[in-house]
This record gives C-alpha cells, structure tokens and sequence, in this order.
C-alpha cells in the first residue's frame, strides 16, 4: 500500500480526440469485420439448410468448402479485424497514436487484408476445405497456410503498436497508472501475441513444409496439441473486449461509474494467466496425452471461470448500485432502472445473460466425464454460438452504435436506435431456436461438422430432424438480423446525420481506493504466465514428440 500511495491517484479518465487519419485507419478494420460477417452469415444460413435435409447445394458447392469459409471468415476474420479496430481505437482515445505508429499500424492491417485474401481464395477454389481449425491430416493449399500466417504477423504488427503507445504515454506520466481501457487491450494483446506463437509454430513448422511437399508426414497430435494451446486463449481474445466494454462503457452508458478499478485489472491479470495453460480441454478424447495432464489442465480451466464470475459479480454491483443512486428501491428495484431502450446497453445486456447458459455450457464441456458425452456434437457448436456469436457478437453489435458514429462524426438516431432494438430481439430469438436445438440434438448424440446423413438405419435420424428443421428456423431468422445489422452500418456509415457521439468511458467511484502501484508490473505477469504455461505443456509436449506413432499421410481436399 506504501506503493500505491506513490502512485498519482487521480482517476485519469483520458479522453483524446480521434484524428481523421486515425478514423479511417479504425473504420478500415471494422468495415473488413461487417463485410465478413454478410459472407460468413450467407454461409451459416446454407449449412442449416442443408442439415435440414430440404436442400442441396447448388453448382457443385460442397458443404464443407461452406463450414469452411463459415468458420474461418467469422471466426477468425471477422473478429481479428474487428477486435484489432477496436483496440486500435480506445488506445487512440487514452493515450494516442503518433503519425508514424499510425503507419506501421497500416501496414498490420494490409498484410492482414492480403493474408485473408490469400486464405479466402484458397477456400473458394475448393482447394482449403480444411475447417477453421484445419486439423492435420486434412491438407490445404500452401497458400492457405501461408494467408493464415500473414493475417496472425499483421495483428502481432498492430500489437506491437499497442504496447509502444502505452510505453510512450507512460514515459510522458511518470508514476500514474495507465488508464484502464489501456491495461486491457495491452493485456489482450499479450495474450495473443504468446498464444499465437503455438499455432505460429504450427502452420511455419510443420503445415507449410508438408503442404508444400517438403515433408511427406506430420505429426498429427502435435499439431493439434500447438492449435489448442492457441485455440482456448483466442476464444478470450474474443471475449475481452466484450468484457471491456462490460467494465468501462456499460457503467458510464447506464449512468454510473466503475465499481473497481483494482477488480477490473485483476480479472484481466487471471485471463492471461489461466487461459492459455488449458488447451487439453479440447483434446480430452484424444488418445496420446497422459490423463495426469488432463486432469491438471482441467483444473486450471476451473480457474478461468473465477475471472468471469468477478465480471459477473461486477456488473451486478454496478447495475444495483446505479440504479439504488436513482432512486430504486426494494431487493430489484434497480432493475427497472436500466436504460431498456438504449441498444447501446440492450444488445451488450444480452450478450451477458446469453454468458450464463454459455459459461454453464462450458463447465460442463471442461468436465471430462460430461465431455465424452458431448465431444464432437451439435452441442459444442450451441455452446459456441452462445459464447461468441451472442454473448460477444452482441456487445460488438453493442459498441458499433456508438463507436461508429463517432468515428465518422455522426449521430445515432433514435431511429437506428430502434432498429437495433428490433435487430437484438431478432438474434435473440433466432439464436435462443438455433442454439437451443444444437444443444438438445447434441444431447442425442447428433454430430457436428457434418453434412446432412440419413445413416442408413434411419432410427438416429429421424430423432434429430425436428432439430436440424429447428436450427434451418433459427438460422434463418440470424441471417434477416445479419442482413438488418449491415444495413444498420452502412447507415451508421455514411448516411447518419452529421453530429458528435460519445465515446463512453467510466470514471472511477469518487472514494475508490487508490489501484496498487503493483499492477503495473509487467515482468511478474508475464513471467508467471510463462511459468504456467512451461509447467502445464512441457512433458507432455515433450512426450507428444517421442512417442508419438510414425507421422500420418496427408488427405488432399
Ligand atoms: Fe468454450 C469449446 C469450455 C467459454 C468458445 N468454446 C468451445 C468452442 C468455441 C468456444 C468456439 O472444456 C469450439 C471449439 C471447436 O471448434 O472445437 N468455454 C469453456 C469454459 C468456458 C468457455 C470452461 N467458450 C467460452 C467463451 C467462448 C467459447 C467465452 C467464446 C467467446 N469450450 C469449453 C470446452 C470446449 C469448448 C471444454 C471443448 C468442447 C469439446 O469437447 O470439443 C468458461 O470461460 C465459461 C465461464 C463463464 C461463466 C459465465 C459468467 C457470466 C457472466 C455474465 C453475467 C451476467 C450479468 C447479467 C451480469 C461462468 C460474466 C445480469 C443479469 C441479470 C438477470 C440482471
Ligand atoms: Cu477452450
């Protein structure tokens, strides 16, 4: 505490001005992200279809060049491009950007652009029908690989840019704590940048030499092994700044402040800790990893959920605590004093009580038992269109209303406002049928990434079609409310009267305690990430590659 007390505690609720040439740089990011989320939804829409049994792909299209582009373009590209526009953005908004990190940050984003060009063509030509998460055997073209690549070294380039801005603000406010929101994205940026460098290894290592023919084998476990220690620390880099605007702009939007700024950072502090040493929790069928390995990364994926229910705790506090400063009375009293009609607080509302079931889900996915029961169904795809395609998609949806404008200089208009109103129920329903159904269908034992199938005995089948049919419902109320949001972005775009919308950042309660002067100890963070992630994966990565069996053939899409 001695510490902290050094430390100045004035609440630096930075506010900067946003530049023209930084809007465009940021609005680059968030365009890429509307118009893959248009493909990736067309594609989602066909994939139910088909599962339904009442429809075929027309002109040769196979189904899994669709789940392909499906998965790849929303899961990887839309939210990387989204995500990096809007960490690029509240850092220009806390501590700035200077004209020449502006440059090298344009140059993230063109070799993120080509990278996905690259892949995406790939995808088209039926030459990369190899899922989001490309499991070996299944061999892409090199240039598949080589885009994917491209796309992680421009975000790592933009990362890279994140972390000078904040070294260049701290040396400029010697002894003040960084602003919150730049905490959070130097946190998530940290988080990416160390677990990419598995799936980095992964594709430069072993993909790209295979594909090009250079190796004949590759050792399969290992690269799955090297795409999970990836894979479970992305879906948080999806989810963080949803929990950013959670934290810092729900409170200021519903009119209170942050409930603790300490708190805050410390949930950040345990995501970088715990969600990278935890990637066996989607290998738990997977033969080759000794059991004791599990078991550990298992309970450090229980660790993981102890961050998420501080947010939880947080936002009650804050709801309860904003709403009691306006007058409400009795035990939920505060409820009827939420802002209802705002989107801003709506859409992000949602996202969070859609967390609920989500975050069960995913207890239940981590317990091994329970997971042999759901491993490789519909489940897991309910699960995750819960997580990131509502509890994430939405408070992006959320931040769009206001971020946009604002980087364009318009206003949000009370009619956009109720469009996104209607364009949130419409998720919600079309998603509470789609993922509802998954998780039911997943329950009876009906796969994912798979096509439609009678499987010739026709007992299984006509269990799960009411499902697949309820899935074909949902999917297709999604897609209205996709075509409604990008509709809603062009208009935010470029047709929005012209005006000022805020930017909303929280201040800190008047009495907070000052935030320990510790927290700005980027050594200890990183270091004990290090350990955890060297003690959870090296022998049995090390186990992985000496026991594993003669490395597999490839099968060419
Ligand atoms: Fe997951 C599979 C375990 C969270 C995404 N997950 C996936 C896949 C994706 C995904 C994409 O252990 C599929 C990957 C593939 O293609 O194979 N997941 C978890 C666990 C959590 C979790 C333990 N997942 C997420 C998040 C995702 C995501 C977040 C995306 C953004 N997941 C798994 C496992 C698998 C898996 C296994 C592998 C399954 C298999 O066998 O293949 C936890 O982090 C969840 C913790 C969250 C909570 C909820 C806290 C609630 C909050 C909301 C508060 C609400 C408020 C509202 C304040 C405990 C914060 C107020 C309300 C009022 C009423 C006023
Ligand atoms: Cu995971």
């Amino acid at each position: 505490m001695a510490l902290a007390k050094k430390l100045d505690p004035t609440k630096v609720t930075q506010s900067l001005p946003i530049s023209k040439p930084e809007s465009r740089l940021y609005m680059s990011f968030i365009s890429v992200a509307f118009i893959s989320l248009l493909i990736g939804g067309l594609m989602g829409l066909l994939q139910t279809l088909v599962r339904s049994g009442k429809f075929t792909l027309p002109f040769g299209i196979d189904y899994y060049q669709v789940l392909t582009v499906h998965g790849v373009i929303l899961g990887l590209v839309l939210t990387t491009f989204f995500i990096v526009g809007f960490h690029l953005a509240a850092m220009g908004k806390t501590v700035g950007i200077s004209e020449q990190q502006l440059r090298v940050a344009w140059i993230g984003f063109w070799m993120m652009f080509f990278g996905t060009a690259m892949a995406a063509t790939t995808i088209l030509l039926g030459e990369a029908s190899v899922l989001y998460t490309f499991y070996a055997p299944l061999r892409a073209h090199p240039v598949f690989y080589i885009g994917l690549a491209l796309v992680i070294v421009g975000s790592w380039i933009v990362g890279f840019v994140n972390w000078h801005q904040l070294a260049v603000w701290k040396k400029a406010h010697p002894g003040k704590k960084s602003p919150l929101l730049a905490f959070m994205v130097t946190i998530n940026t940290l988080m990416w940048f160390i677990a990419s460098l598995g799936v980095a290894v992964a594709v430069l290592v072993q993909f790209i030499p295979w594909s090009l023919g250079y190796a004949e084998t590759i050792n399969v476990l290992l690269s799955r092994t090297l795409f999970w220690y990836f894979g479970h620390p992305l879906v948080y880099f999806w989810l963080l700044p949803a929990y950013m605007a959670w934290y810092v702009m729900i409170p200021k939007i519903i009119g209170g402040k942050i409930f603790s700024d300490s708190l805050a950072r410390m949930s950040f502090v345990l995501f970088l800790f715990f969600s990278i040493p935890v990637g066996f929790h989607h290998q738990l069928t997977e033969p080759g990893i000794d059991p004791t390995w599990k078991f550990i990364q298992v309970t450090l994926t229980m660790m993981v959920v102890i961050p998420s229910l501080m947010t939880a705790f947080s936002l009650f506090a804050t709801f309860e605590i904003t709403g009691r400063r306006k007058g409400a009375k009795g035990l939920f009293g505060w409820f009827k004093k939420l802002p209802w009609k705002d989107v801003r607080f709506l859409a992000p509302f949602i996202g969070m009580l859609a967390f609920i079931p989500g975050g069960i889900g995913g207890i239940i996915n981590a317990s091994h038992q329970m997971n042999s029961l759901i491993h490789n169904t519909i489940w897991v795809t309910g699960h995750f269109h819960l997580t990131v395609a509502t509890t994430v998609m939405l408070t992006f949806f959320g931040i769009s209303y206001w971020l946009i404008p604002h980087l364009r200089g318009r206003k949000l208009t009370p009619q956009i406002n109720r469009l996104g109103i209607i364009q949130a129920i419409i998720w919600t329903v079309g998603m509470t049928i789609m993922s509802g159904a998954m998780h039911i269908a997943g329950l009876l034992g009906a796969p994912r990434r798979s096509s439609y199938s009678e499987y010739a005995g026709g007992d299984q089948v006509t269990e799960w079609i009411g499902y697949q049919m309820a899935q074909a419902i949902g999917g297709t109320i999604l897609f209205i409310g996709i075509i409604l949001m990008v509709y809603i972005f062009i208009k935010l775009t470029f047709f929005a009267p012209k005006g000022e919308e805020e930017f909303p950042i929280a201040e800190e309660e008047e009495d907070a305690e000052p935030t320990p002067a510790w927290f700005e100890n980027w050594k200890m963070w990183i270091g004990i990430t290090i350990v955890l992630i060297l003690a959870a994966y090296t022998i049995p990565v090390i186990d992985i590659i000496q026991h594993s069996p003669l490395g597999s053939k490839p099968f060419d899409f």
